[in-house]
């Protein structure tokens, strides 16, 4: 027998952004990612060095993206066809505050995501609520400078606040921010930061990051007030950094890079920034605006769990050449000739995630929580279907080495919700074209589309694995 254990939760993510359109309904305000263009200009307006709001006609992917917001039934309604346990989804803070900064939520915000989670709820689908998942309101970031400031902590506690009454026994599981450290890498994508010139960017990063940090901790302790029942996890986009040789060198610089992603659940999960991070701070000249009670606020404020998103493994090196060939993924990492790479470049490592989940469980002893794997593809729709046997492959192959990890190593684990569950606008390109979905829909680059859904070949294949608690695999089923 190679089930998972009892309980284990199975099933999909999505994100607001990335799949509800709708963008200027139900009294929904701007935000960051209603201006990130498709296209050529979109890695530069994500990390923060284009002003997008000099782009004449680009087109915004996310404005319209799949029109879940009108779609949203019938999408949930195939999520429980496959069978599943859990569904993550966030909620677009603008939806809910418009601006960002008013004293009074939205109703008609609230009540679209009260309605996806009774909709979950009747299909006895555990909801998996991201709290912020990359967005945050225009006006914040006009007004404020968005996370840079410290007010956004209080306006970030008003929509927790708001969130975990309204919702109090509808929603157990929460994440704070989605992939926390991608902040250092896409700081506009990720918490709406622009720089001014010359400015210090890294240090505006950290900053930020602060804050983030300290609102997260707070949440944490809301959410445990509103409801003994919550649990309450931070994300981070993991992975493993290898060493390209065992080179001494190699192997500090893996150590190094690996850090950089560790640093804000070291944070979350122990309270307190870790000492190679405060030394590394000082080395960089960046002085974080600490204020009495910060300490406090931290270590009152670690989550119940670490949810992450797995995409592949990384390589460092501490030779320059090696160094400088590295790729332009947003994790850039030079290149493994063991491994694969998809179509988008991404190397692809199943046996990565066995690692990772040992690396982060030994690191925290804490449950942990799978909340993003899948692989981005182009799809060809043929006789209302998709032939996905390369994703069914890829899913299966990590599937496997996560349960190597659970039943062989004994890790502790929630669950495993792959991403993109349904086809979305891809974060990093902007593309229609990146799918990662095991239901297809119909929109393409322009904008056209029936928008009409098609269920894949891994749609049946995920059912199954889903219905056997992970023991069948359908090595059968693969083309
Ligand atoms: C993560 C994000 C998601 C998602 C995913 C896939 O970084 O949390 O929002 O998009 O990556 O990336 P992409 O869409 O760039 O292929």
């Amino acid at each position: 027998m190679s089930r998972m254990p009892n309980g284990f939760l199975w099933g999909g993510a999505t994100a607001a952004n990335q799949c509800e359109g709708a963008y200027r309904e139900g009294g929904r305000g701007l935000s960051n990612i209603d201006f990130l263009p498709a296209g050529e200009h979109r890695r530069a307006v994500a990390d923060g060095t284009l002003d997008p709001h000099t782009l004449g006609n680009a087109r915004f992917p996310s404005r319209s993206a799949i029109d879940y917001y009108h779609h949203y039934k019938e999408d949930i309604a195939l999520f429980a066809e496959m069978g599943f346990g859990v569904y993550r989804f966030s909620v677009s803070w603008a939806r809910i505050f418009p601006q960002g900064d008013e004293a009074a939520p939205n109703e008609d915000g609230l009540r679209f995501y009260e309605n996806v989670i009774d909709e979950c709820r009747n299909y006895g689908i555990e909801p998996l609520v991201t709290i912020c998942h990359f967005d945050v309101p225009e006006h914040l970031i006009q007004q404020y400078g968005s996370w840079r400031s410290r007010k956004m902590i209080d306006f970030y506690g008003n929509l927790c606040r708001v969130l975990f009454t309204r919702f109090k026994g509808k929603v157990r599981y929460w994440i704070t921010f989605n992939e926390i450290n991608m902040i250092l890498h896409l700081p506009y994508m990720a918490a709406g930061l622009t720089f001014r010139e010359g400015e210090n960017r890294l240090e505006a990063c950290h900053l930020a990051a602060y804050h983030e940090l300290l609102a997260s901790a707070r949440a944490v302790r809301l959410a445990h007030e509103t409801d003994p029942g919550n649990q309450i996890g931070c994300m981070l986009a993991a992975g493993n950094t290898y060493p390209y040789s065992c080179r001494p060198g190699d192997v500090l610089e893996a150590m190094l890079a690996d850090r950089e992603s560790f640093f804000f659940t070291d944070v979350q999960v122990r309270g307190c920034y870790p000492s190679y991070a405060r030394k590394k701070l000082e080395r960089e000249g960046v002085t974080l605006p600490i204020q009495p009670g910060d300490a406090e606020t931290l270590k009152r404020g670690t989550v119940d769990f670490v949810s992450f998103s797995y995409y592949n493994s990384m390589v460092a090196s501490s030779d320059p050449e090696l160094q400088a060939a590295k790729n332009g993924n947003i994790f850039a990492s030079i290149e493994n000739p063991y491994l694969e790479s998809s179509e988008w470049g991404w190397p692809i490592d199943p046996l990565g995630l066995r690692i990772t989940l040992n690396t982060l469980y030994d690191r925290y002893q804490k449950p942990l929580f799978i909340v993003e794997n899948g692989l981005g593809a182009a799809d060809t729709l043929e006789n209302n279907t998709v032939a996905d046997d390369y994703r069914i492959h890829y899913l299966r192959e990590h599937i496997r080495a996560m349960k190597d990890a659970v039943l062989l190593d004994g890790v502790d684990l929630i669950g495993y919700t792959t991403w993109g569950c349904i086809d979305l606008v891809s974060a990093s390109s902007g593309e229609m074209r990146k799918r990662y979905g095991m239901i297809y829909v119909d929109a393409d680059e322009s904008g056209a589309g029936t928008l009409r859904r098609f269920r894949k070949k891994s749609f049946g294949w995920y059912q199954k694995v889903i219905a056997s608690n992970g023991e069948s695999l359908g090595c059968e089923q693969e083309g």
